[in-house]
């Protein structure tokens, strides 16, 4: 990929990005012309949805909703299975920018089956293992689960050598922070993905006394600017706690480029739009990005790193 000019250019995982904004995996990114349109996109970063080894449809409708303040969706995972983003891979070199497939396995064996093909794909440049999968029926999702987390990484790191990040569930208590950020900073990842949604939130329509999806007795998981000061402190937290090499890409309620400056203060590197994505379509990108440039430019800054981690606290 060619070098990049321009001031406020980030990288990650060894790749230089020509602006501090991507997708996330979740919406708009799980066919071949959504992969597409954002190679067409100002989004740095062409992410695919979270796959698994063989094709899903996911979970029945209504499994997204817009909320006042966000979003609430129980989608189960619809993808077309890990060969497919294989296939589409060389389509996507076109576009110039670096295309990274989530991994979202429902079992270790899946997640090593898919991840051991993945890196053999020259024109995949990274992996996003999603660790919000439940792995074993009965135990928690495995980013809430430490050991199983330890044994997950322990493994992928054995076959592969592409770069990888972790996409990480969100932590309410300082003591999981800390344990987590341990077992990171034991293994070879490129870059730590905080926030998936929040998991399990509720959302009533008194009109009709209805939940609003489907799937789960109405339960899903929370985006948008419900969970950004959550996403905010778990950016913060894992820029303290984690090794400097690792980067850490921030997502949850970024809709403006002032929310986009909120996490380069705690310490992103890049972040990931989701709930907005979904809501606005691929327009989005340019309209954060010019939002994110006016506002660093009005402050006077030359680099996103005179502003990473500077968030300010009371003495
Ligand atoms: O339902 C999903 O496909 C989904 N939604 C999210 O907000 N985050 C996710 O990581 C996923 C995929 C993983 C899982 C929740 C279905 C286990």
């Amino acid at each position: 990929m060619n070098e990049i000019k321009n001031k406020f250019k980030t990288s990650i995982a060894g790749f230089q990005l020509h602006n501090y904004l991507f997708n996330a995996s979740g919406p708009r990114c799980m066919t071949l012309e959504e992969l597409i349109a954002l190679g067409e996109s100002r989004s740095s970063v062409i992410l695919s949805k979270s796959c698994t080894l063989l094709p899903r449809e996911g979970n029945p409708e209504p499994r997204y909703f817009d909320l006042p303040l966000g979003s609430i969706n129980s989608m189960g995972l619809p993808n077309l299975g890990y060969k497919k983003y294989v296939e589409f891979a060389p389509l996507l070199r076109r576009y110039n920018k670096p295309y990274f497939v989530s991994v979202s396995g429902l079992s270790l064996a899946d997640n090593i089956t898919m991840i051991s093909e993945l890196s053999e794909v020259p024109e995949i440049d990274a992996f996003e293992l999603n660790l919000s999968c439940p792995n074993v029926i009965g135990k928690p999702q495995i980013g809430y689960d430490f050991e199983q987390t330890k044994q997950v990484l322990d493994e992928v790191m054995k076959i592969t050598k592409k770069p990888f990040g972790v996409k990480l569930p969100p932590y309410f208590d300082f003591v999981h922070f800390e344990e987590m950020a341990k077992i990171l900073n034991k293994h070879n990842i490129a870059f730590v993905t905080c926030i998936n949604s929040i998991g399990n939130g509720l959302f009533v329509d008194a009109d009709t006394e209805k939940a609003v999806i489907k799937p789960k007795g109405g339960f899903g998981g929370l985006g948008g600017e419900y969970v950004k000061p959550t996403a905010l402190a778990n950016v913060k937290k894992f820029y303290e706690l984690l090794r400097k090499d690792i980067a850490i890409i921030g997502v949850g309620g970024i809709a403006s480029g002032m929310d986009a400056f909120e996490f380069l203060l705690c310490g992103a590197s890049a972040v990931q739009i989701a709930t907005a994505y979904q809501k606005e379509g691929t327009a989005v990108f340019a309209r954060i990005e010019k939002e994110f440039i006016e506002f660093l430019e009005k402050k006077e800054y030359n680099s996103l790193s005179e502003a990473k981690g500077k968030l300010k606290i009371y003495e």
